[in-house]
């Protein structure tokens, strides 16, 4: 098995495992949509596809992501933790010993070499072609997820565009705010790549945005790669398939041959709209203000094309596992970096960015707070507003022992760190935007040399009476 090749195969996929409800009833787009599946996520219910969205002949998938177990469907792993050893072992890669380790060797440098994305004649995604005036968004389903929203928007696109100076291609995940028939805004945070293109370009720089894809090249568009990479690369190598591309009809861009729908069309510099409010994953609204706008050309399409959506708002909400994916995945790539790390965990209800628990081999007295200043020097793990730093064999998922360790092992006086820098484009707290304080806690245990008194022994059993009352368990009657 390999994970599913487009969005039909998935859909059938978890139709099959008894993941997917269809709903016939005619539903309405506008905010009822929302109620339902906010409620099926909370309940850990199944993907929905809703066959008869109100004024749309395009039927909408939902929580696609919404569990665990389908988001290991999803990558054909039996964990996500899995699918982050995938990575590790082409990342940790040593000179092969032996003839079986040089096989092995070179079957991860073929997954490499196949992880390029490859352009294909022709694929279902241009099976309708629109331009012109035929081109209308009001044709798709599109969600207005919360009652105070500006708008409908699309919330789960892939947006490809190219860098001006390199040609590198970047896929990004950034909602679309529907503002007329024929254009949206573009979501471009000021940390992210797509922004980037967008700013080195003079003049119109050309964007296609895919719509309703297998999920693994979904979730790559989500995936917080350096700029240089190429997001389809990931989703090739984390497929064991390379993403098959096809030329866009009216923009030198490829897009995903797979996609249901893709939209074609430009950005030009400075032509800015309002933007939002959005009820964002932060919980709360984003207030307006500025983005670029996104010129929509041309609509292809597969015939009776699936449009796919995503509720975000306070958590937690679909999206905490395509959070939640890219926190296991990513932990050898952080582990390249900072070995000392044992695991990680961002809380979801920390909306990723607000808080990270991570556990480290302490070796040295400071160990704590360079661990610290490093992850506020990675990639988008530098925009976390709060780091807590526990010993090696504290689990970080367990949150009630990561506060017991917070409250036991902390002189607030002496182990926490405030300092300052980038913030979340959508962090609302801070008193400048994009800019504020951070929290650092060190609960690790102490050394002399961190002005500590001798650090106490933590209460544990003995091994030689534990397994003594597991034998003897039985005799209790309990
Ligand atoms: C459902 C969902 C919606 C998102 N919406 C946005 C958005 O509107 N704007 C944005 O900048 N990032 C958004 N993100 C996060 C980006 O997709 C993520 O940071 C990604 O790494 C961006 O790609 P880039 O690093 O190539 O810019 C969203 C993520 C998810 C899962
Ligand atoms: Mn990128």
């Amino acid at each position: 098995m390999a994970p599913p090749g487009d969005l039909r195969e998935w859909i059938s996929l978890l139709e099959r495992e008894g993941e997917l409800l269809r709903v016939s009833p005619e539903v309405d787009p506008h905010l009822e949509v929302t109620e339902i599946v906010d409620r099926v996520v909370k309940a850990g219910g199944p993907a929905l596809l809703f066959e008869n969205p109100r004024a749309s002949t395009h039927p909408l998938l939902i929580n696609q992501f919404g569990t665990e177990r389908r988001m290991c469907l999803a990558f054909d792993a039996e964990s996500l933790d899995e699918v982050g050893r995938r990575l590790g072992d082409v990342l940790e890669m040593q000179p092969p010993q032996g003839l079986a380790e040089k096989v092995r060797g070179l079957k991860k440098l073929k997954s490499i070499a196949d992880s390029q994305p490859k352009t294909v004649r022709g694929g279902s995604a241009q099976e309708v072609v629109l331009t012109g005036d035929e081109v209308d968004l009001s044709a798709l389903p599109i969600q207005t997820c919360w009652p105070g929203d500006a708008a409908p928007f699309i919330t789960l696109p892939a947006v490809i565009t190219k860098d001006p100076r390199t040609g590198t291609r970047n896929v990004g995940m950034y909602r679309m705010q529907v503002l007329d028939e024929r254009s949206t805004a573009m979501h471009w945070q000021i940390h992210k790549d797509g922004r980037a293109d967008y700013l080195l370009a003079e003049g119109k720089l050309e964007v296609a945005v895919a719509l309703g894809l297998d999920p693994v090249t979904a979730y790559a568009a989500s995936a917080p790669l350096p700029k240089h990479v190429d997001e389809f690369m990931l989703a090739g190598f984390l497929k064991g398939e390379a993403v098959e591309l096809v030329r866009g009809k009216t923009v030198d861009l490829e897009v995903p041959a797979n996609a249901e729908i893709v939209l074609e069309g430009y950005i030009a510099k400075d032509d800015l709209a309002s933007e939002g409010p959005f009820g964002d994953h932060t919980g709360y609204y984003t207030p307006p203000e500025l983005f670029p706008v996104f010129h929509v050309e041309a609509i292809t399409m597969r015939r009776d094309a699936i449009y796919p959506s995503i509720v975000v708002g306070k958590p937690p909400a679909e999206d905490a596992w395509l959070g939640k994916a890219t926190e296991r995945i990513f932990l050898p790539a952080v582990r390249v970096t900072l070995p000392e790390i044992v695991d990680y965990d961002l809380p979801v209800a920390g909306a990723f960015h607000n808080c990270v628990i991570v556990s480290i081999r302490k070796a040295y007295p400071g160990h704590a707070q360079k661990v610290m200043h490093a992850l506020w020097g990675l990639g988008m793990l530098s925009l976390s507003k709060s780091i807590v730093v526990v010993d090696e064999h504290v689990n970080v998922h367990d949150y009630a022992d990561v506060f017991f360790r917070v409250t036991a092992n902390v002189d607030p006086k002496r182990d926490v760190l405030i300092t300052e820098g980038p913030l979340d484009h959508l962090d609302h707290a801070p008193g400048r935007q994009f800019y504020g304080g951070k929290l650092g806690i060190d609960a690790t245990h102490k050394l002399p040399e961190e002005d500590a008194r001798p650090w106490p022994e933590e209460i544990v059993m003995s091994d030689e009476i534990r397994e003594l009352v597991t034998r003897r368990w039985g005799d209790y009657g309990l």
